[in-house]
């Protein structure tokens, strides 16, 4: 009976540790996640893009309707990072995930501008931002759809993310 009791507390002990140890471990390095999302209309999308431009389910925004809200609104809402501001501590990651039916890219860039798509730059009146010329740059950091991208651990400052394809899908991280 004591020596149950003994081994009881010895066990509680190491549970406790173990406790202790994991929540020093997360208030170090700090995790985010950003949901990619948009609402493509797969039938409208696919004819003006190609089978397999979008893969969704169902209806959704008509393509001739993201070129007019591009014109008038300069950004389609549904197609974003979510969220499009965080924070997190030096050394913690983000992974980013592809919630929609098209390619995003979740790119870390100098600054915000346009994107490599000459034809939605030209509907935004945006020019292409300098990391456009990196080689494998849809490669390295493309995220196909049900996809995810894990950031490299980031170091303190502020980190700007975007599309390469839809440069209004931001997210600023500011890691301290
Ligand atoms: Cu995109």
């Amino acid at each position: 009976m004591r020596y149950g009791r003994k081994l009881l507390v010895t066990a509680a002990g190491a549970i406790l540790a173990t406790v202790i140890a994991a929540s020093t471990v997360s208030a170090g390095a700090s995790h985010r996640s950003v949901q990619i999302l948009d609402a493509c209309d797969p039938v409208t999308f696919n004819a003006a893009l190609g089978e397999g431009a979008c893969v969704r389910k169902g209806g959704g925004v008509k393509f001739e309707k993201l070129v007019n809200q591009l014109i008038t609104k300069g950004e389609a809402p549904a197609w974003r990072f979510s969220p499009a501001h965080l924070k997190l501590d030096a050394g913690g990651t983000i992974t980013a995930r592809n919630r929609g039916g098209e390619f995003h890219t979740f790119s870390e860039v100098a600054a915000f501008g346009g994107g490599c798509v000459p034809e939605l730059n030209e509907l935004l009146g945006l020019e292409p931002v300098p990391e456009c010329a990196i080689g494998d740059i849809f490669l390295t950091t493309g995220v196909p759809p049900g996809a995810s991208l894990t950031t490299e651990p980031l170091a303190a400052g502020v980190h700007r993310f975007m599309c390469l394809i839809h440069p209004w899908q931001r997210t600023t991280a500011r890691v301290r």
